[in-house]
């Protein structure tokens, strides 16, 4: 069985991690058929990018078995190689991508999911810097992610701690977008992913790219930045159409073009 599945349904990327009985933990196989899924999420007829986790976890990181074994692959190798091409895809892809976080994400395995534009979980789930416990460094872009997703003294401690902080606490302090109860979390979590499948995906596209520049850009930067992407966002069909449908009172058809 493959270590990830992958379906389009309604226009949707459907990325499932899939080693259960290891809690998703990433091996090399995983981590090269997720960055393959991504690059086929680039396809047009993909509007929105859902990932999410087999089982009761999300996925518990970098797979220490893998790690330990005799010909393992140094530190650089498993970065340059495994993670940074998957956050790197993620922050790329020119769609939104929502991370259903469906139980426990740890180490690697929450620094991808925090990557996401759009990070929601079940009641159940939690998150966990747990790199410094073996003595390792927050990586895939967890070091630059959570500290301005939560503040610097917030990162700095769960960095450091590596404590496990549940859903209804992730949601408080800014980690994540929102949580659901574990019964309605599939249904509540697809329909944002088919909400969005379903709106301007060329804006979408831009205001990610906006996100990206505004984490390094100053003030006046990303006014042109933004200057230049409404520009574009103006030449599409789907901002006429958004137009045209507001005048005449009715609902849009977003085609994504
Ligand atoms: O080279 C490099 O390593 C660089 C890259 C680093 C990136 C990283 O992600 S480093 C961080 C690696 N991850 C961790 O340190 C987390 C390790 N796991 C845990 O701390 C706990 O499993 C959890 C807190 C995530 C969940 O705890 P719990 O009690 O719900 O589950 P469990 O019983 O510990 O785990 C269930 C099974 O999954 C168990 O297998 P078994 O005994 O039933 O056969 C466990 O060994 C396995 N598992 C969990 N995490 C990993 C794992 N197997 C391999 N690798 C794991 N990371």
């Amino acid at each position: 069985m493959a270590s990830i599945l992958f379906e389009i349904k309604d226009a949707i990327g459907i990325i499932t991690l899939y080693r259960p009985d290891k809690l998703n933990a990433f091996n090399r196989e995983m981590a090269l058929l997720m960055q393959e899924k991504l690059d086929e999420c680039k396809n047009e007829e993909v509007r929105c990018v859902y990932i999410t986790g087999a089982g009761k976890g999300f996925s518990a990181g970098q797979d220490l078995a893998e790690v330990t074994e005799p010909n393992a692959r140094g530190f650089d190798r498993i970065l340059s190689e495994h993670y940074n091409p998957i956050v790197q895809r993620i922050r790329q892809l020119e769609k939104p991508v929502v991370a259903a976080v469906n139980g426990v994400a740890a180490g690697a395995g929450a620094n991808i999911a925090l990557c996401c534009d759009i990070v929601v979980a079940a009641r159940s789930a939690s998150f966990i810097q747990a790199f410094s416990k073996i003595g390792l460094i927050p990586d895939s872009s967890g070091s630059y992610v959570l500290p301005r997703l939560i503040g610097w003294q917030k990162a700095s401690a769960l960095m450091m701690l590596g404590e496990k902080v549940s859903a209804e606490d992730a949601e408080r302090i800014g980690m994540i977008y929102k949580f659901f109860s574990d019964e309605t979390f599939a249904e509540n979590t697809m329909n944002i992913a088919k909400y969005l499948s379903q709106m301007p995906t060329k804006g979408l596209a831009y205001t990610k790219r906006l996100l990206n520049s505004s984490l390094t850009a100053s003030f006046e930067d990303q006014l042109k930045q933004e200057d230049i992407f409404q520009m574009k966002a103006a030449q599409t069909e789907d901002y006429k159409e958004g137009v045209k449908a507001f005048m005449e009172k009715r609902i849009p058809s977003f085609k994504g073009k």
